[in-house]
């Protein structure tokens, strides 16, 4: 079970918040302060409005409402609240410069450790356990990940580096391709986990029908043969927007693949390599997802499928924190963390398993789901509504485990992430489903 001992929970929120400021320096401190400034995509930030907003969230999470602060730069709020500014838009405000943002950032840092040290972890909900300290080292991290994806996009040489994933374990080959999670209830969300955000609450009772899960997440192998089968040219495998979406941009493989003779190569991080066959596909939207598992006759799992795969133990019949146990990932369970920038083999990380034998639900890529993003029962907006609740309705899909960009703090069984269904940019992939026949 999660720690609750005071001294651990402020130990744990103060490397938190260190761990997610070394990456937050590495995404914006190994490119120029053109690359900073410039709009990689219209789709994204530039990267110097992302660190200034880290730096604004947290002076108004932690110096002002936990620490009782006044605004250091009452100013800046309007410029970097996300709401009031679409993405596109971000480039013309009068952003700081990166001179500046970084001295921001820096001078809020300071300021929230001296708040971190002083603050009894007790007493207000907001800082109970840590957690506002726990939700902005996560805000940050998620920020981090989304600077990921401007890299990504970004044209020119490569700026950042990892060493590769690990391999597909020995035995990833003689794996079935599919297991089978029985009918039945199982714990949905969480109540205990004391950095939960609000949308993954409360600990609830889900009735699942028997299912079939693929044991591995889709390969690019495998999407491969949906491609070279004229999947793309077919609209019987598409939901009508998606294939709306096919012709209005030509659609015919994921993003950042390109067609070289008889081979698919891809853009990766300022490097161009042949599309590895091993690995889970990535940059799908929803819709090439839902298309390619029609194709194959399946189906996205439900999200509670896929927690229930990823967490139900039948033996005990508890839901666990994450597929592997209670234990906090190590870098045997899973690929997290940026420590690789792709995701390993399909069959990797044998250690990550779940108690059925399902591999990589945590990690690697993000996984869609066929689910909308609607709130559990007895869902209360904390602390804040813009965080989840504005979202919740059908335009959202949900996406699940978390992806090679995503920190262990931003990551766990319960952990909802969601995205608009055409997007593509995203780390996401996906693994399919289908209903068991009854007994
Ligand atoms: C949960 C990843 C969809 O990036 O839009 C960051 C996280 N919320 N700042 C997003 C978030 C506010 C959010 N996602
Ligand atoms: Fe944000």
């Amino acid at each position: 079970a999660p720690g609750t001992d005071p001294g651990v929970l402020r130990r744990r929120a103060t490397d938190a918040l260190l761990r997610a400021r070394a990456r937050t320096r590495l995404l914006t401190g190994c490119v120029d302060d053109r690359d900073l400034t410039a709009q990689h995509s219209p789709l994204m930030s530039p990267l110097v409005w992302d660190l200034a907003h880290i730096g604004n969230q947290e002076e108004q999470w932690l110096l002002r409402a936990v620490g009782g602060h006044e605004a250091l730069r009452p100013e800046l709020d309007p410029l970097y609240d996300a709401f009031q500014h679409p993405r596109a838009a971000r480039p013309a405000l009068p952003l700081l410069r990166p001179a500046e943002a970084r001295a921001y950032v820096a001078d809020v840092r300071g300021r929230v450790l001296d708040v971190l040290d002083a603050v009894p972890f007790e007493g207000r909900p907001l800082v109970e356990s840590g957690f506002a300290f726990g939700m902005i080292a996560q805000h940050e991290q998620q920020h981090d990940e989304t600077m990921l994806i401007t890299h990504q996009l970004r044209r020119g040489a490569a700026a950042l580096g990892a060493p590769e994933p690990p391999p597909a374990a020995p035995d990833a080959g003689a794996l079935p391709s599919e297991v089978l999670v029985e009918g039945g209830p199982f714990t949905m969300g969480t109540s205990a986990e004391p950095w939960a955000l609000d949308n993954e609450r409360p600990a609830h009772h889900r009735f699942v029908p028997s299912f079939f899960i693929d044991t591995l997440p889709v390969s690019n192998g495998a999407y491969l043969r949906f491609v070279e089968d004229g999947g793309y040219g077919d609209a019987r495998w598409w939901h009508p927007e998606g294939w709306r979406q096919v012709r209005a941009h030509k659609l015919v493989a994921p993003l950042f693949w390109r067609r070289s003779g008889s081979r698919w190569l891809r853009r990766r991080f300022g490097t161009v390599e042949p599309v590895p066959p091993d690995e889970p596909v990535l940059h799908v939207s929803w819709y090439e997802a839902a298309a390619y598992a029609a194709w194959a006759g399946r189906r996205l799992p439900t999200e509670a499928e896929w927690e229930k795969a990823a967490r139900h133990d039948p033996v005990s019949g508890r839901s666990l924190r994450y597929p592997w146990g209670d234990a906090d990932p190590a870098p045997e369970h899973a690929n997290l963390g940026q420590r690789h920038l792709r995701p390993a083999p399909v069959g990797a990380y044998p250690e990550g398993a779940s108690p059925l034998g399902v591999r990589q639900l945590i990690g690697d890529v993000w996984e869609w789901t066929a689910s909308d993003f609607l709130p559990y029962p007895g869902f209360r907006a904390f602390p804040y509504r813009e965080y989840s609740e504005v979202f919740f309705g059908s335009a959202h899909k949900v996406l699940r485990g978390g992806s090679f960009a995503v920190d262990p703090v931003a990551c766990r069984g319960t952990f909802r992430n969601w995205d608009l269904p055409v997007r593509r940019q995203i780390f996401a992939g996906f693994r399919t489903a289908r209903d068991a026949e009854p007994a």
